[in-house]
């Protein structure tokens, strides 16, 4: 239970978008072991996570419209991808930001480091 790579780098010099391409490679289906791909900066992450548990599958295990989310998939069973884009330009080159999952309990494993670099 943990995404490949752990650790994405990204060019603000060569990107002005990034799409994020996440493909669920287990077998069980979401509502037993979803996963989702967000990012938010570092400190907002786990809040963000945790907050997002009580608002169920239906809203992709985050609070509706919480600003602390970046940009984020749906959550997705075994088998399945989501694909998500967002814009380099609103976010900080060297920033601190945390790619994780919402999904019921995942946050402890399921978290990566997101770097913008120049
Ligand atoms: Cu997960």
């Amino acid at each position: 239970m943990n995404f490949v790579p752990a650790a994405l780098t990204v060019s603000a010099a060569v990107c002005k978008t990034v799409t994020i391409n996440l493909t669920h490679t287990g077998s069980l289906p979401r509502n037993a072991m979803g996963h989702n791909w967000v990012l938010s900066a570092t400190e907002n992450a786990q809040g963000a996570a945790q907050e997002g548990w009580s608002a169920g599958l239906e809203n992709q295990y985050l609070k509706p419209a919480d600003i602390r989310v970046i940009a984020n998939t749906k959550i997705i069973g075994g088998g399945e991808s989501d694909s998500v884009s967002f814009n380099l330009s609103d976010l900080k080159v060297g920033g601190d930001y945390t790619f994780f999952c919402s999904f019921v309990g995942h946050f402890a494993m399921m978290k990566g480091t997101f770097t913008i670099a120049e």
